[in-house]
């Protein structure tokens, strides 16, 4: 193993997230220091060959990087307020979900303290941590991503948008609207389905086909909008509108309630109403700014 993934780190925060980053730290071979507020969460970690903390001054005494993995913005203060005194000069890597413009106070209150601070978005789920296909989204400090990226390489893909340090919160939120919507759209059509005795499961291998086939047509989607012009669809708003008048009447039918799908309607009819309709689906992202 090369010498820089000798890296010691520690990790704050023993949730599902914290574990599988300490895990997959220890299976690297990193020295790896770990601290939860509650007690007992370490057990498999520690039998691992982590050394477990019991306090955070204890934890940040260890060399490193300080990895951040709580629940909110709220819970890094609460973690690292008493101990800011004790964190001049070191690296902190946020990778917390925060707002972006509570990664930007946090930058600033890093700052304040002569801390170093790089945030992440995580993009993935426990189980996919050291596996392909997660990534994480890094912005802030870029010394700090520079000096550690090989063993930020080891829990996942990085990546680094510049010194923002809301920059990569705002990707990890957009990113996590699209797969919220859709995520709800396939709760509504389950509801559907079960109307007709389809199974839950039966559904969702059906819609996972078609919602990847749909995504293809996203980066398409982005040019148009990035191009601003809207005059030549291939299929119009006044299109869209129809279909989601459909949809709303086979759910009425079926008695499933219209939480997730009236949104889009009535920002649909309200394009029409204001004589859009001809126009590509993509003009109504000029409303939603
Ligand atoms: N799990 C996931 O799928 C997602 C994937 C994308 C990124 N998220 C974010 O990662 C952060 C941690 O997530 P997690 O899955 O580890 O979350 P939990 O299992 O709920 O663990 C939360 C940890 O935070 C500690 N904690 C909560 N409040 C405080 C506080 N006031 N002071 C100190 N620590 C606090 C909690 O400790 P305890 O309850 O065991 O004492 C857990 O260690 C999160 O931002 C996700 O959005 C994960």
């Amino acid at each position: 193993m090369a010498e820089t993934t000798k890296t010691p780190v520690t990790i704050l925060g023993l949730g599902a997230m914290g574990q599988a980053l300490a895990a997959t730290f220890l299976k690297a071979g990193l020295p790896t220091t770990v601290w939860n507020r509650t007690p007992g969460k370490d057990a498999e970690l520690l039998a691992a060959g982590a050394v477990g903390a019991a306090t955070v001054a204890e934890a940040i005494d260890a060399d490193g990087p300080i990895i951040a993995v709580l629940l909110d913005h709220a819970s890094v203060h609460a973690t690292l307020d008493p101990v800011a005194d004790r964190l001049a000069g070191r690296q902190l890597i946020n990778l917390t979900s925060t707002a972006p413009n509570e990664a930007r106070e946090l930058a600033a209150w890093a700052a304040r303290h002569d801390l170093h601070y790089l945030d992440g978005g995580i993009m993935a789920v426990p189980p996919m941590i050291g596996q392909p296909g997660a990534s994480i989204l890094y912005s802030g400090s870029r010394p700090v991503f520079d000096a550690h990226r090989d063993i930020l390489e080891l829990v996942a893909a990085a990546e680094y948008f510049g010194d923002d340090a809301g920059f990569a919160s705002t990707y990890d939120f957009a990113l996590l609207a699209a797969m919220y919507a859709m995520f709800g759209g396939f709760l509504h059509g389950a509801a559907m389905m079960r109307s007709v005795g389809v199974s839950a499961a039966e559904y969702g291998a059906r819609a996972a086909a078609w919602v990847s086939a749909m995504t293809q047509s996203l980066p398409h989607q982005g040019a148009v909008i990035d191009s601003g012009v809207y005059t030549d669809p291939v299929q119009s708003i006044a299109f869209h509108k129809s279909a989601l008048d459909a949809i709303t009447r086979a759910s009425r039918d079926a008695n499933v309630t219209l939480d997730f799908v009236a949104p889009l309607k009535t920002l649909l009819d309200r394009q029409v109403a204001d004589g859009h309709g001809a126009l590509g689906f993509e003009c109504t992202f000029e409303e939603l700014r």
